[in-house]
Order: C-alpha cells, then structure tokens, then sequence
C-alpha cells in the first residue's frame, strides 16, 4: 500500500488553493508530508478541478520546477501532475519519478515518448471530457465497464508507444467526468479493474461528491475521505491520493491489522 501526498503549487485548487504558492511553503509542506508517510509527493502546477482555467506552460513550469528541485533528496518518490511534456521533462530533470497524467498520454503529444525515453513511471488516468466541461452532464451504460475499457485502451496505447508497463498504474478517475452515483459505482465495482494487472491508484481526498453526501465543506471532509479511501484499498486499490497523509496513515494501520490477521505477513488486500 502506497500513499501519495498531494503538494499543490496553485492559486485556485480546490481544497488548498493558494496555500503553498510560494514554493518554499511548498516544500515546507511536502516534507511534512514526507515525514507524516508519503510514499509520494505528487507536485502539481495546474489545478483540474472542474472549470478550471488552464495554465501556460511557462506559469506551470515556474510554479512545479523549484519545488520538485527542493523536495529531490527526500526519501520518498516524486510524481509530476502534469498533461503537459516540458513540465514534466524539467520535472523529470530535477528529480521526479513518476508522471502523473490525468490526460492519459492523450493531453500532449510529446508524453508518451517523454515517459518511454526515461523509463519512468507515468500514471494513466480516465477522464471522460477536460476539466472544463466534463461535469456537463456525464453518462455511462455501465460506468466501471467503460473506465475500464478506457485505461486497457491507454495501457495498450503507452506500451506501444515504448512504455514499460511494470511501471504503469491506473486510475479511474474519481470525480473527472462522473456523477456522485458513477464515483460510488467505481469505488464499489474497483475489482473489476483487477484484471488490468496493473497498480491502481485512487483520489478522492476531499472531492466535492464526499461534501454533497455528508454535508461537509471542502476543507472538512476528512471522514469521508478515509471512509472512501479504506474501501477502495479494500476493493484493490494500491495507491491512495490524499492531502491528509497523517491520518490516513493511521486508518491505513489500522484497517491493515484487521483485514490482515497475521501482523507478520504484510495482508492479501493492504499491501
Ligand atoms: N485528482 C486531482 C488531481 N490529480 N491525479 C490522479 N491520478 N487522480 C486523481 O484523482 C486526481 C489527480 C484533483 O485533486 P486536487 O489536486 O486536490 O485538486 P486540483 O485539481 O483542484 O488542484
């Protein structure tokens, strides 16, 4: 079981929007986060929240570099949130791992052959639509068949591209493109996605469908989001997003030590 930390470097995030800005806060942070139980930092310059307005290249590259440069060194991976291939080449170059694409390879052309040229780990994520229109409306015949059908078209796709799929993991995307109804379908149904053979990551850190189902405000939702996370490492997940690294660390050991009975054996589902 592997969690990622979210450190993000943005004025209009949801959540923690403008709170780490200044990149020395930034790193301020992620070394909290580091020290609390990331396994991973994941640095992002571009907020995709829904309607989000899109940022420059020059703007995301001067917000991620420094701070992935001053988190570089830390016992823990770095992974770049970016769509874009010269965020994630200067990301790449100053110490990050791991590309995580929200796009899926699809957002620029140049990714796919950036993340094969490295031998780097890149995450592929579904989202049906961009950030600014995907809440429109979204529809499915069967939400986890389709997300499913997605990421092994984008696995064939990064494979054939030069990418080493031992270092692929996948994403359904909660929150992308998808009503309260589809999000609780996909946390229900991750099993499903087990036959991709690949890590599954999963993010629903303080999304809005956890505010509309228990009434909490974006920077309160710390109860479902460990109540989402826990079932999702139960249902498979292997990697857990979050802002609230603390915490769900400490539900991590604790959910560990009951579905697993042996505390020597590292557990069939939380390892
Ligand atoms: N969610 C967000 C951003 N990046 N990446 C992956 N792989 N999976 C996710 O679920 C995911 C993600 C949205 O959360 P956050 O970074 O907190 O907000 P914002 O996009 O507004 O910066």
């Amino acid at each position: 079981m592997k969690l990622m930390g979210v450190v993000n470097v943005t004025p209009d995030s949801f959540s923690d929007g403008g709170l780490y800005l200044d990149p020395q806060a930034a790193i301020e942070h992620g070394k909290e986060l580091a020290a609390q139980g990331a396994d991973i930092l994941d640095v992002g310059g571009e907020s995709t929240r829904p309607g989000a307005a899109e940022v420059a290249v020059d703007e995301e590259l001067r917000r991620v570099e420094p701070v992935v440069a001053g988190l570089a060194g830390l016992e823990v991976e770095i992974s770049v949130d970016t769509s874009k291939a010269q965020v994630a080449e200067a990301a790449l170059a100053a110490g990050a791992t791991i590309v995580n694409d929200v796009t899926a390879l699809r957002g620029d052309p140049e990714m796919a052959a950036l993340v094969a040229d490295r031998g780097v780990g890149v995450v592929l994520m579904h989202m049906a639509g961009d950030p600014r229109t995907m809440q429109v409306n979204p529809e499915y015949d069967d939400v986890v068949r389709e997300v499913r059908e997605f990421l092994a078209v984008r696995l064939d796709a990064a494979v054939a591209a030069g990418v080493d799929e031992s270092r692929i993991w996948v994403d359904p995307g909660i929150g992308f493109g998808k009503t309260d109804q589809h999000n609780f379908e996909l946390l229900r149904g991750l099993d499903r996605l087990a036959d991709l053979g690949r890590p599954i990551l999963v993010g629903t850190s303080r999304k809005s469908f956890i505010g509309r189902a228990d009434g909490s405000a974006t920077d309160d939702r710390l109860g479902g989001t460990i109540a989402t996370s826990i079932l999702a490492a139960a249902a498979g997940a292997s990697v857990l997003r979050v802002h609230d690294v603390r915490e769900m660390s400490e539900a991590l050991k604790l959910a560990g030590a009951i579905l697993d009975p042996d505390p020597a054996s590292p557990g069939p589902a939380l390892e």
